[in-house]
């Protein structure tokens, strides 16, 4: 046996702590910062048969992806110099008491304007997945979005096996007219917008649209491999269901988190929501389309129905003379199939991937959520409801009113000056069969206009059950909240009842989502725990009911130590 100096003794004891110290220093390098320019400009694109001009970042549509790991910090300048004013929301990131750089306009900051600029600090703390990131200030989104990837930390992998590629999938809406002419137009008649002339992937609309085969996306795929696909939908004012030939897709994570497996012939998407999705690429060599058509409970009368494409190819070295295999799909109003295949997600919910869903809840709330309609002035013609009327839309029969400077800004400062009011009703004021099919009084139908916040305590927790009503008409309401996440423990048909219900949540593997399409003329249930100080928008996504209102904000209270308060403001908080 040798024994050891105490020299040797020593240096081994260094060395010991050397490797402690490597480690430790390792592992702080592991949450990185990174850099990235968005520089907003009009750029000329061609789709369908119009070259025109719109608004993107970067001259990319859609925007460029952003890549990053699990607890990264993403500093984006972005640079506007378009004319237009601009907000940029990083979709599904909670950015843990910094609401500074979340982006809603005249929510948490004022637009920046033309020629201002905006160095934007994204904190990553939990997510992990798919995100994205689009504009959030009048209807610029329809141009201006990408994909946030956020991938395992550095020494961590996927729950699931190493796909060996990686190809993104995001659903968009194209209008052949300016999108700006587009908006303006909706929100001086009083009416619906204009409905988009083609859904799009990857800003192609495909070969069943004119003008536009030539430009389908194409992705080639090699046989016996596994893809991820990072889906989003960020059209505008449409759900979608996606669907690929003769294969089928299996979801492992959805808005930023994981979940269980599940094998589908095809997906419902809505808008606001992101899915990560495995593909095998196990069939013949051939070549199949993917497809995305809306899912439309209730369609308009102009509704279009027309399906966008892409192609996976085989690669193979040859050809394939005939035209690719097109796939099934769910009938565009079959409620049915969007309802179960959105209430078979569930939460992954292992050691390494756990979850934590609220048990006693502190905080009760029923949002009702309506479309309205408004009296037109005596001296305006509307084209709402019988032409005397504007469309409007409600929680809780308050029509929320954006104000023209930011509610962070006044909260923060403590100088409201009646910016805000703090008594958004935890109840709908009047209780009534609210998914009724006919005969609900016309009086209901005109809501209150106002702009009006739910304070929470500092980790409160929270249920929320959003309950949709067919006041002029019961659609699908893709609810979104900004600077949490939250289970979606229950839904159901019809209207929801307390003492019914509540013995049917699940509170085992509730899925972890931001955006929930709450069904047409039915319940859905979210639980949170408000432990986020700070100003938070929660707003339906489809972009006509956010823009009639349909949206209301948090506001989280600071808690009492000082790493549960918010952080002050950047020095580049754009004016007003
Ligand atoms: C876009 O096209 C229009 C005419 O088609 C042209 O006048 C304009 O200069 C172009 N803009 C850019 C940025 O290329
Ligand atoms: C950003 O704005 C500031 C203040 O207006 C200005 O000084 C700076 O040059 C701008 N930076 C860029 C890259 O435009
Ligand atoms: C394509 O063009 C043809 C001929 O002009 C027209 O009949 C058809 O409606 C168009 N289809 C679409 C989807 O625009
Ligand atoms: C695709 O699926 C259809 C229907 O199941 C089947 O008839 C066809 O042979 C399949 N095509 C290939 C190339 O496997
Ligand atoms: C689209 O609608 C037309 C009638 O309006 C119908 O014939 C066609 O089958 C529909 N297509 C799809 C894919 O639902
Ligand atoms: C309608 O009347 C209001 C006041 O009653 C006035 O401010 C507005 O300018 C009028 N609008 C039109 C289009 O005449
Ligand atoms: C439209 O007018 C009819 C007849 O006056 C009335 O029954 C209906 O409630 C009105 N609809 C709306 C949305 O105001
Ligand atoms: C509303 O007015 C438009 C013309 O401005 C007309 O085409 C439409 O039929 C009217 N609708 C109703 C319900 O009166
Ligand atoms: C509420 O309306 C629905 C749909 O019209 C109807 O089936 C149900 O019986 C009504 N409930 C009550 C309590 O009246
Ligand atoms: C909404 O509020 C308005 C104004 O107080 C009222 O007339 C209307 O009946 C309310 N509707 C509902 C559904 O609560
Ligand atoms: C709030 O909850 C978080 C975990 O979600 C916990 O770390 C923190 O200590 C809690 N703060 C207070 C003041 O209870
Ligand atoms: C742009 O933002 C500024 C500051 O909030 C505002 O005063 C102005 O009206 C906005 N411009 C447009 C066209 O909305
Ligand atoms: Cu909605």
């Amino acid at each position: 046996m040798k024994i050891i100096s105490s020299s040797s003794f020593q240096l081994a004891y260094l060395g010991i702590l050397l490797v402690i110290l490597l480690f430790i220093n390792i592992h702080s390098l592991q949450a990185a910062t990174l850099q990235y320019t968005f520089v907003v400009d009009e750029t000329n694109y061609t789709r369908l048969c119009n070259t025109k001009s719109l608004i993107t970042v970067n001259g990319l549509f859609p925007g460029p992806t952003i890549t990053a790991r699990r607890g990264d910090t993403v500093i984006v300048d972005v640079i506007n110099r378009a004319e237009h004013n601009i907000t940029i929301h990083w979709h599904g990131v909670k950015q843990p008491r910094y609401p500074w750089s979340d982006g809603p306009e005249f929510v948490t900051q004022c637009p920046i304007q033309p020629g201002g600029n905006f160095s934007q600090r994204v904190f990553l703390s939990d997510e992990e997945g798919t995100l994205w990131w689009h504009a959030h200030s009048d209807w610029s989104r329809a141009t201006v979005h990408g994909l946030f990837v956020i991938l395992p930390r550095l020494g961590t992998t996927y729950p699931f096996r190493q796909p060996d590629a990686e190809v993104p999938v995001v659903i968009g809406e194209w209008w052949e007219r300016d999108i700006q002419e587009v908006f303006e137009e909706f929100v001086k008649s009083g009416g619906d917008p204009q409905s988009s002339d083609a859904l799009t992937i990857n800003g192609q609309p495909g070969d069943l649209y004119n003008c536009s085969a030539s430009g389908t996306t194409k992705i080639s795929l090699d046989q016996g491999k596994t893809y991820l696909l990072r889906m989003v939908n960020a059209a505008m004012n449409n759900l979608a269901f996606f669907a690929v030939a003769n294969h089928s897709l299996t979801v492992v994570g959805c808005d930023g988190a994981y979940t269980k497996p599940l094998t589908s012939t095809y997906i419902v998407i809505s808008p606001g929501q992101t899915l990560d999705l495995l593909l095998e690429a196990n069939q013949p060599l051939n070549n199949y389309y993917m497809a995305a058509k809306l899912f439309n409970g209730q369609p308009a009368s102009d509704f279009d129905n027309t399906t966008t494409t892409a192609i996976f190819e085989y690669t193979s070295g040859r050809n394939f003379s005939s035209p690719p295999i097109f796939p099934d799909m769910p009938a565009f109003n079959d409620r049915n199939a969007s309802a179960v295949f959105t209430g078979s997600l569930r939460s992954l919910a292992t050691p390494e991937h756990p979850i934590d869903v609220p048990l006693k809840i502190k905080k009760t709330l029923l949002y009702t959520l309506s479309i309205n309609s408004i009296p037109c002035a005596s001296n305006q013609t509307c084209d709402g409801p019988n032409n005397t009327t504007r469309f409007a839309a409600s929680v809780n029969n308050i029509t929320f009113d954006l104000p023209s400077t930011s509610i962070l800004g006044a909260y923060y400062r403590g100088i409201n000056n009646g910016v805000y009011g703090d008594d958004f009703p935890d109840v709908p004021p009047l209780r009534f069969n609210y998914t009724q099919s006919r005969g609900l009084n016309a009086s209901l139908r005109t809501p209150e206009v106002a702009t009006d916040v739910e304070m929470l305590k500092h980790n409160e927790t929270v249920e929320l059950v959003f309950q949709g009503t067919n006041l002029l008409a019961g659609v699908d309401h893709p609810m979104h909240l900004h600077g949490h996440s939250f289970y979606v423990v229950g839904w159901g048909f019809g209207n929801f009842k307390r003492s019914r219900d509540v013995s049917s949540y699940n509170l085992v593997d509730p899925p972890l989502m931001q955006t929930i399409a709450v069904p047409q003329n039915g319940w859905t249930a979210i639980r949170f725990k408000a432990d986020n100080p700070g100003v938070w928008f929660m707003h339906c996504h489809l972009e006509r009911h956010v823009s009639w209102g349909m949206g209301m904000v948090f506001i989280v209270r600071n808690g009492k130590a000082a790493n549960a308060r918010v952080l002050p403001p950047p020095p580049d908080m754009p004016p007003c």
